[in-house]
């Protein structure tokens, strides 16, 4: 717990949810290619739960900008021997748009659909799995082209919570809201989300975010490396850990990282407690 400057207690009872990120494809923006073999995206998941990961998120279709669609079929081959491999040494999150990836995903021993699409709620309470409905203006492959908002904070939590609640009508029991960083959004509507994360935490669903080393910070952090240009994605450690602890401090309940032992840290020092 942590005084701000008015005096306001700053109340983070518990260290947030650390989703360690497992990207099984060759052209996802920071990890592509390096844990497209089973056995390395195995014992990654081995590093990042030995880092203080709480859960693996794993996916096999990269959702940056303009990414090539891959099939169903593809998706099903990257991801399931891997979650079969995971699943009996750590929870797992399977992070995808389609519903038939979902389903063999949770037979393989997944616990969570990570849903960039926010539509299988239907579908994570038949199964009885957790949900994390995530906003996307649009698709990967256009999304980026000219993303449009009256009031982006307003439009994406209203989403947000209209798709949480029919879930929860539904009877999914563990849903969270994530108003996607990075989809459909430009930078200043990516800044403008994360300043007013606050008002996404009202206690009715938790809330995830994902700004791990994504663009926006790092054309925040253009030149800070003394690189023309935006900082490289694998040069973006303190920048995400910056914007995960800033989200922690407003009370998010979960963050998806690439970098977990220093996320983990951030988010332990926070809670002035040490889950382990
Ligand atoms: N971001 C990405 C993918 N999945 N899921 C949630 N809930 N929130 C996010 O912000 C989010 C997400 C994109 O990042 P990454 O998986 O690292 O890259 P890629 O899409 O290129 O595989």
């Amino acid at each position: 717990m942590f005084l701000t400057p008015e005096g306001h207690v700053a109340a983070v009872t518990k260290p947030a949810t650390v989703m360690g990120i497992l990207n099984v494809t060759p052209d996802s923006f920071s990890d592509g290619g390096l844990y497209a073999a089973p056995e390395a995206a195995v014992a990654r998941a081995r590093q990042m739960m030995s880092e203080g990961a709480d859960i693996i998120d794993v996916g096999g279709e990269s959702t940056r900008p303009g990414a090539e669609v891959v099939g169903v079929d593809v998706e099903l081959q990257r991801v399931i021997p891997v979650i079969e491999a995971v699943a009996p040494f750590a929870p797992v999150a399977v992070d995808t748009r389609h519903e038939e990836v979902a389903r063999a995903a949770v037979a393989a021993g997944a616990t969570v659909i990570n849903d960039v699409s926010a539509s299988m709620g239907p579908l994570a309470a038949e199964l009885d799995v957790g949900w994390i409905a995530m906003h996307m203006q649009g698709d990967p492959a256009s999304m980026q082209q000219a993303p449009h908002y009256v009031d982006v904070v307003a439009e994406v939590r209203e989403y947000l919570l209209t798709r949480a609640r029919q879930a929860r009508n539904l009877g999914a029991k563990n849903v969270w809201i994530d108003p996607g960083f990075g989809f459909g959004k430009t930078m200043e509507h990516n800044l403008q989300l994360l300043a007013a994360i606050d008002g996404f935490v009202t206690g009715e669903f938790p809330v995830a975010v994902g700004t791990s080393r994504k663009s926006t910070l790092g054309k925040l952090l253009a030149a800070s490396d003394g690189v023309d240009g935006p900082t490289a994605a694998d040069d973006r450690l303190e920048g995400s850990v910056t914007s995960a602890t800033f989200a922690m401090l407003h009370g998010v309940d979960l963050v998806r990282v690439h970098d977990v032992k220093a996320t983990k840290q951030a988010a332990i020092v926070l809670a002035g407690a040490n889950p382990s």
